[in-house]
């Protein structure tokens, strides 16, 4: 088999640049080592930034985005029992985000790749980027037989946990990584949403976050301690928690129904450089992690997409390698920007099992000045709804 960008990885990564790929008439294969149900199984990110609607819109899966996406212009910060609303809209000169689930953006990018019949292999076992320095192929194996794919470039879109960036010579890559002491417990429940908007909440038993699906459909986390299990948590216990974490005008009105979905995620954050190694390009969590409290993970991984596309359409229709050569240091530098953001947000918004009093006071002068100024306000805004690409 022979194609002209071969991507490992049928996340929203891997489906957005083949998408983009396929529209600009540029040959692409998918492949994954899982079936198509398991990944739309997960439940992960909330958030858009207004470049990665841009980013569906161009590669023609955003309509149902905006028939049943929510458009905020704002969130909530919660803590000393108050809520102060930080005004996205007001502070950026209208911009705002767009709340819709990540698997609603992976099961819309997936049905476009359908109807356009391009090919997407599932169950591909032992995916392995060969020989991206010089003349790069891809070898797995699906039903006892072991396949190879010829190509120009290798695309690693195979998460964190994913063997593109584990096939690069440790000497050739560098990797910086913060493990944060806690967790985050996710719930789904098909019940309204406690505010028709975000809420942050830093409380002294922990940081919790008030999200959505749908206006029928809520998404909250409470963080945990890393060695916490689902198991030891009960519906019961989850509402009580988060109703304590919550101010009590919140937690007085809060609706619960039965979760359907409960899970704990570690928080990282950690960044590979470069992204580049020859003929094999790593996006997304490939490459970073951060902690999902800035709500970055899958806007990062649009913004990699983004400097990527235009290197591979320059490459393919203008015969330059000018873009291509710029989309490691380009995605890093807005990688970076999200990474420091994302820390910053979890840093100023979590308890520490080992924060001292003077840390504590710290974290509290830092909201009451966040709430206060304009100016820390704003830069907390154009962060959230995300820097230009
Ligand atoms: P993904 O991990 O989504 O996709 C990688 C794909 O590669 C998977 O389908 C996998 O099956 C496949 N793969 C892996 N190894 C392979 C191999 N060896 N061969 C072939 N295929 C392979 N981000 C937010 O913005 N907000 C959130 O609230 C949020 N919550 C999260 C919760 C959890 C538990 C996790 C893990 C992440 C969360 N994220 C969140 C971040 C997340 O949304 C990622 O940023 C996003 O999935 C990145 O997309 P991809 O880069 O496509 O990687
Ligand atoms: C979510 O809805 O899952 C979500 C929203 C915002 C975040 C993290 C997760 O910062």
């Amino acid at each position: 088999m022979r194609t002209q960008v071969a991507i490992i990885g049928s996340g929203p990564s891997g489906l957005l640049l083949g998408q983009l790929l396929t529209e600009a008439g540029i040959d692409n294969i998918i492949l994954d080592r899982v079936r198509k149900d398991h990944i739309l199984g997960r439940v992960r990110a909330g958030v858009l930034e207004e470049g990665t609607v841009r980013l569906l819109e161009k590669a023609q899966s955003a309509t149902r985005l905006h028939a049943e996406g929510l458009p905020h212009d704002g969130f909530s910060l919660a803590f000393d029992g108050r809520d102060h609303r930080i005004d996205l809209a007001g502070l950026t000169g209208g911009k705002r985000v767009m709340v819709y689930g990540q698997t609603e953006v992976t099961r819309d990018l997936m049905a476009r790749r359908e109807s356009g019949n391009c090919l997407t292999i599932y169950e591909a076992a032992n995916v392995r980027p060969r020989d991206f320095e010089a003349a790069p192929y891809v070898t797995y194996e699906k039903d006892g037989v072991t396949h190879r794919i010829d190509c120009d470039f290798v695309v690693g879109c195979d998460g964190f946990h994913g063997a593109s960036r584990k096939s690069v010579p440790t000497k050739a890559i560098r990797c910086f990584e913060k493990i944060y002491p806690f967790g985050w417990l996710g719930l789904l429940a098909d019940v309204a949403p406690v505010h028709h908007e975000l809420i942050y909440a830093n409380h002294r038993r922990g940081f919790a976050l008030c999200s959505m699906r749908s206006m029928t459909r809520s998404r909250y986390y409470v963080q945990c301690s890393l060695d916490d299990k689902v198991e030891n948590w009960s519906d019961d216990r989850f509402w009580e928690e988060l109703r304590r974490r919550l101010p009590a005008h919140h937690a007085e009105v809060l609706l619960t129904a039965p979760s359907f979905e409960k899970s704990i995620a570690p928080l990282r954050s950690f960044v590979a450089e470069p992204m580049r190694f020859g003929h094999l390009f790593l996006v997304g969590d490939a490459a970073h992690i951060v902690p999902p409290t800035g709500a970055k993970g899958l806007n990062l991984a649009a913004s990699d997409v983004h400097y990527l596309f235009l290197g591979l359409a320059e490459h393919y229709q203008d015969r330059s390698s000018a873009a291509l050569d710029a989309y490691s240091p380009n995605a890093l530098a807005r990688v970076w920007k999200a990474v420091r953001f994302s820390w910053w947000m979890t840093t100023m918004l979590h308890r520490f099992p080992d924060t001292s009093d003077f840390e504590q006071k710290i974290h509290e002068a830092e909201l009451d000045y966040l709430t206060h100024s304009r100016a820390a306000s704003t830069a907390l805004a154009e962060n959230y709804v995300g820097l230009p690409f």
